[in-house]
Order: C-alpha cells, then structure tokens, then sequence
C-alpha cells in the first residue's frame, strides 16, 4: 500500500480531466465517477500516481475523465493488465473499473483470479445488470426474468452474484455503494484504497437507457444494518441472505497481499535482458 496517511491537498475536481463524459443523461456512472475524485481527494494521492485502468463498456470510459494515468484497454482484461501494471510499479496506487458484463462474463476469469493472487489494488464494478454499450443484452447479473427484445421472457439463467464469488476466491475487502449516494461511495471507495490486498466495490449504477426500472433503486438501498466482518464465512452468508441492496464496507479481511517490489524479495531484471531474450 502507498503512503497514503497524509493530510488531502488536492480537490476532487483536481481529478477531473477536461473531456466531457458522453454517458447518457441520467446515467449512473455520472456519480461514480464524481465518487473516484472525491476518494482520491480524500486520500491525497498526486494524480501522477495513480492509475485508473479498465476494459470496454460505458463504464470502462472512466478513465479519460480523470487527470491520472489511464489505460482503456481490451474487454474483459482490465483486471490483467491493471495486475500487470501493479506489479511492475508498486509505488503507483491502481484502480480498476468497469462493468458487470467486462468484469464477470469476458472478464470473470480475470476477476477470480485476481480476488485470489490479492494483489493490493482496486477493483470498482459499476453494475448496472446489463450490456449498456452494446445496446442492452443480459450480462451475468440481470435477473433471469428480465423481459425484453432481445430474451423475451428473461434468460431463465440464475444471476452470478459477485460479492460472495469475491469472498470466495479470496478478495480481501469487499463492499457495495449506490451511485445515488457519491458521498458514501466516495468513502467506500477511499477505505478499499486504504485497505491491503485486493478491494472490490461493486456499485449498483442505473443504466436509465436499457433499464428504467433501475430508477427505482433509490428506494430500496439502506445501510448494511452489520458492521463489517473480517470473517469470510459470515459476510458470504449475510450477503446471500440480504436483499442486494445493504450497501457499506461487507468484508475487511486480514489476508497479506501478494509481495510486492522489495518486500517480494525478488530480483528484478533489467529490461533490456528480457528484451534480448525476444530478439529474432
Ligand atoms: C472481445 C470483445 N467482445 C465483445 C465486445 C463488445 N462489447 C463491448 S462493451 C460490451 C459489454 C459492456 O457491458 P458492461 O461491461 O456491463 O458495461 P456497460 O456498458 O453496461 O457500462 C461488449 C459485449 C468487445 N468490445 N470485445
Ligand atoms: S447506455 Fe446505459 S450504461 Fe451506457 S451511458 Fe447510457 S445509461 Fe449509462
């Protein structure tokens, strides 16, 4: 983990880039975006050291609206390349978002995988239980009997539920915000960068254009009515018996994360020998 217990000097909007986000008025990820500034500016980290990596969808646009490294990269392996990235630069903090299609279908592999190695890093899911990009398929999480033109009568197939998959595989924090709520996302968000290892923050995030209905979510969100447990077995539980809309900090877990840099004690070898052993 950086250094990050020193006092915020930045302002949110110091975060912000100058492109203007093309989501769909109304979208959810207006506010998740405003979440991420906030929480970087919480934590104080220099934008030059932090890197928002993702992988394609409407989500997956963040980060260009943000003044920190970015990389907008190939659907489904925004969680490889953002490892990847961790691993070779230690000394940057690494957030990785997107959407539930990216993150739990093409990306799911990557996701387990990532929860496993406990790489200290962020992953924010922006789940909005829908393809919005492509124009409105089922993804992993839409609930089997959503009616609509392209699964009439629903999918029938069981939603995955990502947060006791998470636990499950390992993923050392793990908490659920409403983009309606920034303020509280902003904390969740600050809090999964604080803590070691792997921190997951699914964030319901309404897709107004391919699911109207999710306007109505504001209604249904309230606060975990439990403090976080560091015990896996009783988050998972209470998460598969919640309603999917107790939102706050689930699961903080005591796992190390995978060494890294010095603390990995391993050698690093100069580029120029890696690159020798590829010459034709
Ligand atoms: C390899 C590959 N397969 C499929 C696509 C098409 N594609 C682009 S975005 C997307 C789904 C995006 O959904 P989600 O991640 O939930 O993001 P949202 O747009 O809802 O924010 C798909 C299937 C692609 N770009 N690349
Ligand atoms: S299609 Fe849905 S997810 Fe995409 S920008 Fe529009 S509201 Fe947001």
């Amino acid at each position: 983990m950086n250094d990050i217990g020193v006092p915020a000097i930045f302002t949110a909007a110091q975060y912000k880039s100058n492109y203007k986000p093309i989501w769909c008025p109304g979208c959810g990820d207006f506010t998740v975006l405003s979440a991420v500034t906030k929480a970087l500016a919480q934590v104080g980290l220099p934008p030059h050291e932090v890197a928002v990596v993702s992988g394609i969808g409407c989500s997956s646009r963040i980060p260009a609206y943000t003044t920190c490294y970015g990389f907008h990269g190939v659907h489904g392996r925004a969680l490889a390349a953002g490892t990847g990235l961790k691993v070779a630069r230690p000394d940057l903090t690494v957030l990785v978002a997107g959407g539930d299609g990216d993150g739990y279908s093409i990306g799911g592999n990557h996701f387990l995988h990532a929860c496993r190695r406990n790489v200290d890093m962020t992953y924010i899911v922006m789940d909005n239980h829908v393809y919005g990009m492509t124009k409105g398929q089922a993804s992993p999480t839409t609930e089997p009997d959503w009616d609509n033109k392209l699964s009439p009568g629903g999918t029938g197939i069981r939603a995955f539920h990502p947060l006791v998959i998470a636990l499950a595989s390992g993923a050392n924090f793990v908490a659920r915000g409403f983009s309606g709520d920034p303020n509280g996302c902003a904390d969740l968000i600050a809090q999964a960068i604080r803590h070691p290892g792997f921190s997951f923050v699914e964030i319901l995030s309404p897709c107004v254009t391919f699911r109207p209905e999710q306007r109505e979510w504001k209604q249904h969100v309230k606060p975990s009515p439990v403090a976080p447990t560091d015990d896996a077995a009783r988050a998972a539980r209470r998460i598969m018996t919640d309603d999917g809309f107790n939102i706050g900090v689930l699961y903080a877990g005591n796992r190390n994360p995978y060494p890294l840099g010095a603390a990995a004690g391993r050698p690093r070898v100069p580029l120029d020998d890696i690159a020798a052993e590829f010459a034709l």
